[in-house]
């Protein structure tokens, strides 16, 4: 595990209509998430927030749609800074930590991240794909879609954001804790036999069996290994501070499990840590379980 960490704020909350969620890296760190990682012996820099230049002011919260896009051109210039930040990261040698924000953010931090690497693998955690396209998503709101992009599905725009071509070739891509699949989501799973595990197959298996599958499908084949964990991925009742909540999904000690795993496979190059509203949440526990979380991918053990 690299030991210099970049913390990065994306504040956005352009790709899905509930405020609050561009508060979320601040969030996440008046829950202690610089110490936490320190104490793990890591050397944290924290690099503030990346707002783009469209700030939000909550009394013009109303979405513009360009082709079936909410927000298209706030997405993309966001993206587009939030890929710079992140780049510079990743040159540094440093792991960059993106803290969210909605989840659109992941268009801009695998932009930046997939050009230092020949063959970046990726991990979403979450109780969505993030697959959709503008003609597939029942929303029109791009957090639905940023995995479809990094796989160079969507706008053109955002396909060659940064960095033109695909960020991320679907046989590189492990989906954990699926629950809640669009009709066309499923079927670009299907079509592109993405390894795909789904709420009940971690029930199944124990989350132990998934991980040591997903690391087993990923070791040999990935030089880089991207984490994009969302925390709608655990249940509810475990992080209620979130935009899209599905019943059904991951403990917070299942997640801690994961995260040891891929803490002692070595092979997590960068994180996403994204979806935490504190206008959602119950004081501010959402954000303390995401500090948990990213300290388990940073060594914390129990014993
Ligand atoms: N998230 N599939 C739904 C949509 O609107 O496309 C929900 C997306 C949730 C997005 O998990 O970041
Ligand atoms: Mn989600
Ligand atoms: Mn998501
Ligand atoms: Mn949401």
């Amino acid at each position: 595990m690299n030991h210099k960490v970049d913390i990065i704020g994306a504040s956005t909350c352009f790709g899905q209509p509930k405020l609050g969620v561009d508060f979320g890296p601040d969030a996440i760190r008046y829950a202690g998430l610089v110490k936490a990682l320190e104490i793990q012996g890591m050397n944290v820099e924290d690099k503030g927030n990346i707002t783009g230049q469209y700030k939000v002011d909550p009394t013009l919260h109303s979405a513009k749609e360009e082709m079936g896009l909410l927000n298209f051109e706030q997405v993309k210039d966001f993206s587009t800074e939030l890929a710079e930040e992140v780049e510079s990261s990743v040159k540094l040698g440093r792991f960059p930590l993106i803290l969210g924000g909605d989840h659109s953010l992941s268009i801009g931090s695998i932009a930046g991240i997939s050009p230092h690497y020949e063959n970046l693998g990726v991990i979403w955690y979450d109780a969505h794909g993030d697959l959709n396209d503008s003609e597939t998503s029942p929303s029109g709101n791009i957090h639905g879609m940023p995995l479809a992009v990094a796989c160079g599905v969507g706008h053109e725009s955002f396909v060659n954001l940064h960095q033109p071509g695909v960020k991320v070739k679907p046989e590189n891509v492990v989906l954990i804790g699926m629950r809640d699949l669009d009709v066309g989501e499923r079927e670009y799973i299907k079509e592109n036999d993405i390894l795909t595990f789904t709420a009940t197959d971690v029930r199944e298996k124990g989350m132990a069996g998934v991980m040591d599958e997903a690391i087993a499908y990923l070791k040999d084949k990935v030089d880089g290994l991207h984490l994009s964990l969302d925390v709608d991925g655990l249940d509810p009742l475990e992080t209620p501070g979130t935009g899209t909540p599905v019943d059904g999904g991951m403990s917070l000690s299942e997640t801690q499990l994961a995260m040891r795993m891929l803490n002692e496979s070595d092979l997590v190059t960068s994180m996403d840590l994204v979806e935490v509203n504190p206008l959602l949440d119950e004081k501010n526990i959402t954000a303390e379980k995401a500090v948990e979380i990213a300290s388990f991918l940073f060594g914390k053990k129990q014993l």
